[in-house]
């Protein structure tokens, strides 16, 4: 190659390496030092639970702060409601539309096998992440969680029973009641509910807000008015933590707060901080916990590009770098487990953005 032909080909690798970040899509395969060979993009779309949920707008940015490097022509696709079924007809028509991998956060840990095996037939691959397929994991091919799912209801339980002397009744506002990630949560809950520390925490009601703001609202509102005696709620769901905490706030009923009885109304759960900031800040919440949720995008987008190009072996104990990341492993039932559980406070939270 002559000089000046090698200088237009750099010039224009940066020009198209500079202009290639859209909004939903992302072309990355002329990208310099990227892993694959150049033009082996891998067309993975994303579906998460619901659309409009600022979580899952988090997850799909892992998936494109890497797509340069790893090579993956990335697009998502939202269901409206968190409903069981409402993914089916998404999975179909994304398989038709030449997905090779489908990266689903489930809404139901079984409602969607039948769909899922249909695409996986005409060889796309499904990969669960966020959720999973609980009990039907045979239908994708890995899981990608974000945090080993029965750590969560000792760190939840503890977390709200420290603040409240371990004693009085509580309730846990959920997302759908099919959610398999809720649900797996709930069920850590019950069993760390059920050690002797936690003997006076009694646990009064389970409610479902759908992932819905409106009915998180709803929903929390009537908790109180049916449990005068209610000292906390668990919400492990983003949405659900930030309406339940938009309520105490507006009632005032948070511990130190003008119309608190009884301490004050707890509250902690699974939020984003970008969502909980104010509550925080204004003293409505004092901890609660998630972890940064591109790490899940990133880590799924980047088993799509090796399952793709059958560079990885799904055995379980496999070990596998992530570029950027670091180690990752196959547990058993092939779940890669992304990132960590972090607790936020108003002393740590401006460290996170997200
Ligand atoms: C909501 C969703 C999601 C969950 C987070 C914590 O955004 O239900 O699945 O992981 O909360």
């Amino acid at each position: 190659m002559k000089p000046s032909t090698l200088a237009l080909g750099i010039s224009l690798l940066a020009l198209i390496a500079v202009s290639g970040c859209g909004s939903t899509k992302t072309d990355t395969s002329t990208t310099p030092g990227a892993t694959p060979t150049a033009g082996a993009k891998t067309k993975i779309v994303f579906i998460p639970k619901s659309a409009g949920n600022p979580y899952f707008t988090q997850v799909e940015s892992g998936f494109k702060k890497n797509a340069d490097q790893f090579g993956i022509d990335f697009s998502s696709q939202a269901p409206s409601s968190a409903d069981a079924t409402s993914q089916l007809a998404v999975i179909k028509d994304q398989a038709q539309r030449g997905e090779e991998v489908i990266v689903i956060a489930p809404n139901s840990p079984d409602a969607l096998n039948e769909a899922l095996d249909q695409v996986v037939a005409k060889g796309v691959i499904v990969i669960t992440a966020d959720s999973d397929l609980t009990g039907n994991e045979s239908h994708r091919s890995v899981g990608v969680l974000p945090v080993d799912f029965t750590t969560i209801g000792p760190e939840q339980v503890e977390l709200l029973g420290s603040q409240i002397n371990y004693e009085g009744e509580i309730a846990i506002l959920s997302a759908t009641s099919d959610a398999p990630n809720q649900n797996a949560w709930i069920e850590s809950m019950k069993t760390t509910l059920a050690e002797p520390k936690y003997a006076k925490m009694k646990l009064v009601e389970v409610v479902y807000g759908d992932d819905e703001p409106q009915k998180s609202t709803t929903e929390t509102e009537a908790l109180l008015t049916k449990h005068a005696n209610l000292r906390g709620i668990i919400a492990p769901t983003s949405v659900g933590l930030a309406a339940a905490a938009q309520v105490l706030g507006q009632k005032e009923i948070a511990p130190g707060a003008k119309n608190a009885k009884n301490g004050g109304l707890v509250l902690t759960g699974l939020g984003t901080p970008n969502e909980l900031r104010k509550a925080v800040k204004a003293g409505v919440v004092a901890k609660f916990q998630l972890w940064d949720p591109a790490d899940i995008g990133t880590v799924a987008g980047y088993l799509g590009t090796q399952l793709k190009a059958k560079k990885l072996d799904l055995k379980v104990g496999t070990k596998f770098d992530v570029p950027g990341k670091g180690s990752f492993e196959i547990k058993e039932k092939q779940i890669v487990i992304a990132g960590k559980l972090v607790t936020f406070t108003k002393e740590n939270i401006d460290q996170y953005q997200y």
